[in-house]
């Protein structure tokens, strides 16, 4: 009908992508003009409907009895509803053009913010069935993109509603010098926090390394990516640890290492190490060690935090709108988006395992200020969709 076609063509459409070089280059004098925040909206509302429509294909291409499910079905309808939305508007070219899309994009991205754990709850309930589980195809390669493509938007609206914004350290929705010892302290704050409410005592997190290293990085990607792999960590050595009250258990220890191309961070636990047999299983969507009773589902708020703190603002935040508790288990989702997040500005996450012992999570974010000029390379490392996309990845 005419309505596939429509997304049919968009999803056609090749891509523009900017790496974060490219976003605060372009965003840096933009408070100052008028011109460069229009064509910041223009690109955001070419660049919008395009991976929107794509998602929507994917979607098409899955097992009807999949797409079915009302959590995926919700998720469909939010990402046409904005196809549609976005599609309609003419493009900006006066500041009052400007202002009615970014109340829009504000609205969609408040909208979408709960099609995260839409898309867990989905991914739960169908491969619990006990006729449709066994049969369903790996969703791992579907839920990448949508993923990827997910966090892609949300940088796009998020950074143009924010680019004529005047916030000292930030372009946009970018701080500029982000100090990884804060993210770490903060992160390390609210896990033990967890930590405490769910089992009654918390490891503690030491820091070492350069611990005035910084990078220019959206905060909350960096809170999202610690905050998981603290929890992880944490929820190990404390069950580890168990048995053994009295004496406290061993830290977490994460060391920063500032090199001069990139930043790693080393997370390292006690906590026994992962199972052999779930080794490769920890990249697979859904799958999560916690049981039941620490994932906050009925919530339908995942690990999400209500609200961050003064620091960290709800601004490109993988879902808002939580509410409940904060809870150990996640819905499965936590190391794969980490890792996503992680790649999307070149960086990179990897488990590992020392089997009795504990667990060496190395998370690495790429510098930019050491070739802020330089565009070598800009279009093999960045937040791209992968081309051609992944359309018949699941025959
Ligand atoms: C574990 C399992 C895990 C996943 C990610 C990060 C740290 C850890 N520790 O035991």
């Amino acid at each position: 009908n005419f309505y596939d076609s429509t997304v049919e063509q968009y999803a056609l459409q090749p891509l523009e992508v900017l790496s974060l070089r490219q976003m605060l280059e372009f965003g840096k004098d933009a408070i100052y003009d008028k011109a460069k925040v229009l064509k910041s909206a223009r690109h955001a509302q070419r660049e919008l409907p395009k991976r929107l429509a794509r998602r929507l294909m994917d979607l098409q291409f899955l097992p009807h009895i999949f797409v079915k499910n009302p959590h995926i079905k919700r998720v469909y309808d939010a990402y046409l509803h904005a196809f549609d939305t976005l599609r309609s508007l003419p493009p900006a070219c006066t500041p009052e053009d400007n202002a009615r899309l970014t109340d829009i994009l504000q609205r969609l991205v408040d909208e979408h913010a709960p099609m995260l754990d839409a898309l867990a709850s989905g991914l739960r309930e169908s491969s619990s069935k006990p006729f449709v589980g066994p049969k369903l195809p790996n969703l791992d390669a579907f839920f990448d993109s949508m993923l990827r493509s997910r966090i892609s938007r949300r940088v796009i609206a998020e950074q143009h509603i924010h680019l004529a914004q005047r916030r000292p350290g930030f372009i946009g929705v970018i701080a500029t010098d982000f100090s990884l010892r804060e993210a770490v302290d903060h992160a390390a704050q609210r896990t033990r926090q967890v930590c405490t409410e769910t089992y009654g005592f918390s490891a503690e997190v030491v820091c070492t390394g350069n611990l005035r290293a910084s990078i220019p990085y959206i905060p909350i990607h960096i809170d999202y990516m610690l905050f998981e792999l603290l929890k992880n960590a944490m929820r190990a050595v404390v069950e580890a640890h168990r048995g053994r009250r009295g004496q406290p258990p061993p830290p977490v220890v994460v060391r920063i290492c500032d090199a001069p191309s990139s930043v790693t961070l080393r997370i390292s636990d006690q906590g026994g190490g992962i199972p052999e047999a779930d080794i490769e299983r920890v990249w697979s969507y859904g799958y999560t060690t916690a049981d039941a009773s620490l994932r906050s589902d009925s919530g339908g708020s995942g690990a999400q935090p209500a609200s961050f703190g003064s620091t960290m603002t709800q601004m490109v935040a993988p879902s808002a709108g939580a509410s409940g508790p904060w809870r150990m288990g996640g819905l499965g989702f936590g190391l794969p988006l980490s890792r996503l997040y992680a790649r999307y500005f070149g960086g990179d996450l990897q488990l590992v395992s020392m089997p009795g012992y504990g667990v060496d999570a190395f998370l690495t974010l790429q510098h930019l200020e050491g070739d802020w000029h330089e565009p070598l390379a800009e279009h093999q490392s960045a937040p791209f969709e992968p081309e051609p996309h992944t359309l018949n990845a699941y025959p």
